[in-house]
């Protein structure tokens, strides 16, 4: 793991809410044209990249397209394993967004291909009290979505990436991408997706980031 990311990036979050920053405004920030759902499409304090940053706990998971199984469970009426022929069988949808990483770079119109978390959620069939959604990842990382976000149509676990497989440093065979989140709210190299009742919060929602980590609020950190 790398410790001393971990500890800077929590040292950080930990400073924006004791040096008596404000939790930002709820005004909706950026520049540039809107993009398909109004937002500017630069959100504020963001910087455009042309080459796709590798981020993560620096945990190389031995996961492959052969050995990767997803677990879907939870308070469902459906728990189920899925493996990549099992990924494949379902229908598949592209979609084109941007990726906004909270250390201020953005990744803009990736094409992603990949099968919407919203046909999983359909087929665990969540019971009807289940408003929240725990990712866990093959390096232990995890986080956390509300259902509804998690529903969004642009939620995909993804494996493809601008025409090419998704590269395993980015996630490969299969993350999740959240476009309207903040990237750490979409887990690389996914292994399990758990439907809850209660809120479970993930690895740094856990380190004073977020929970709900909207770009275009500039909303990074957790004030309470
Ligand atoms: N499994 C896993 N997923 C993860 C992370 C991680 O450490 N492990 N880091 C998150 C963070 S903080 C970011 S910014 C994005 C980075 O994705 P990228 O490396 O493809 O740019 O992945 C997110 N998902
Ligand atoms: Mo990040």
């Amino acid at each position: 793991m790398k410790e001393s990311l971990i500890n800077h990036k929590t040292r950080r979050a930990a400073e924006a809410r004791l040096s008596g920053d404000q939790p930002p405004a709820r005004r909706v920030q950026g520049s540039g044209e809107p993009n398909r759902h109004g937002m500017p499409k630069l959100p504020p304090g963001q910087r455009a990249v042309e080459k796709w940053p590798v981020l993560d706990l620096g945990v190389r998971p031995a996961v492959t397209k052969a050995n990767w199984i997803l677990n879907v469970g939870g308070e469902t009426a459906n728990s189920f394993d899925l493996n990549w022929d099992g990924l494949l069988a379902l229908p598949q949808a592209e979609d084109v967004s941007d990726f906004h990483c909270v250390t201020h770079w953005s990744r803009m119109d990736n094409l992603w291909r990949g099968v919407p978390l919203r046909t999983v959620a359909e087929l665990a069939q969540p019971h009807t009290d289940v408003a929240h959604v725990f990712f866990t990842a093959y390096d232990g990382y995890t986080t956390n979505l509300r259902l509804e976000e998690a529903l969004d149509e642009d939620v995909l676990l993804v494996h493809g990436w601008d025409g090419e497989p998704l590269p395993y440093e980015h996630g490969g065979p299969v993350r999740v991408v959240v476009p309207r989140k903040y990237a750490w709210k979409g887990a690389k190299w996914i292994k399990e997706i758990l439907f809850l009742s209660e809120e479970r919060k993930g690895f740094w929602e856990v380190r004073g980031y977020s929970n709900s980590a909207e770009p275009w609020y500039n909303d990074r950190y957790a004030f309470e």
